[in-house]
């Protein structure tokens, strides 16, 4: 299906008020539940859509709107929230979300977009060239992705209680445990600022040599390290 900014907005407008009623005033293991090491918690989902909000979506689509078709996207982490935002309560979270997602929305208003300004692009720092309506058609689906992954995450805590039924709920068994190299990826930001090291990316990829990364963190850190959140312990 095409993109209309319209229908989109009215799924972007939504996705505040569906986060508070789904999660304000739930108990603290439902809200710090995960998929394993190097998951995120519905806690951590919501800063980081703030996070998004507040260094992804429109500062990037501004740099598509001031004209230049190869000017580069300001870098996003999507770790960020971990430094910034996992001590602060769930309900401050979802109030700066909502202003900041209404603001957001305000200013894009204001640009009554047309066909052609949807087709302008700036660099994204992996794919190259993308549209402001991938953008914005991104920032729609990237809600969506995480609205799911909170209601996945909160339905795995029942996957035992629920007996013989796990048979008919896919929900409970979609997204198994990350592998040992997949969690060492997820971690790779935190990690490095954590330890205030430069983890290559190539170092962090499953045909990598173990012996490499751990000997590349054993530098700053001794022998047996615990990388960042994920808790996997380097020999
Ligand atoms: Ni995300």
């Amino acid at each position: 299906m095409s993109f209309e900014i319209t229908h989109a907005m009215q799924v972007l407008s939504r996705t505040p008020g569906t986060l508070r009623h789904l999660l304000l005033g739930l108990d603290d293991t439902w809200l710090h539940a995960d998929e394993g090491p190097g998951t995120f918690s519905p806690h951590e989902v919501v800063g980081h859509l703030l996070e998004a909000e507040l260094t992804n979506w429109l500062p990037r689509a501004r740099v598509i709107r001031a004209g230049d078709p190869d000017a580069p996207f300001p870098p996003f982490d999507r770790f960020a929230h971990r430094r910034l935002h996992a001590a602060r309560p769930l309900d401050e979270l979802l109030d700066r979300f909502e202003d900041m997602r209404n603001a957001n929305l305000a200013e894009v208003k204001t640009w009554d977009l047309s066909a052609g300004d949807l087709n302008a692009t700036a660099l994204h720092p992996q794919f190259g060239r993308v549209t402001l309506r991938q953008l914005l058609s991104t920032w729609t689906v990237h809600d969506l992705g995480h609205l799911a992954q909170i209601a996945r995450v909160m339905a795995k805590r029942y996957r035992d209680a629920i007996g013989p039924w796990a048979a008919f709920l896919p929900v409970v068994t979609d997204r198994p445990q990350p592998s040992g190299w997949d969690r060492l990826a997820a971690c790779r930001e935190p990690l490095a600022q954590s330890l205030r090291v430069h983890v290559p990316e190539h170092l962090t990829q499953r045909n990598a040599h173990y012996g490499e990364l751990g000997s590349c963190l054993a530098e700053r850190g001794g022998s047996r390290l615990t990388l960042g959140k994920c808790g996997v312990a380097l020999p």
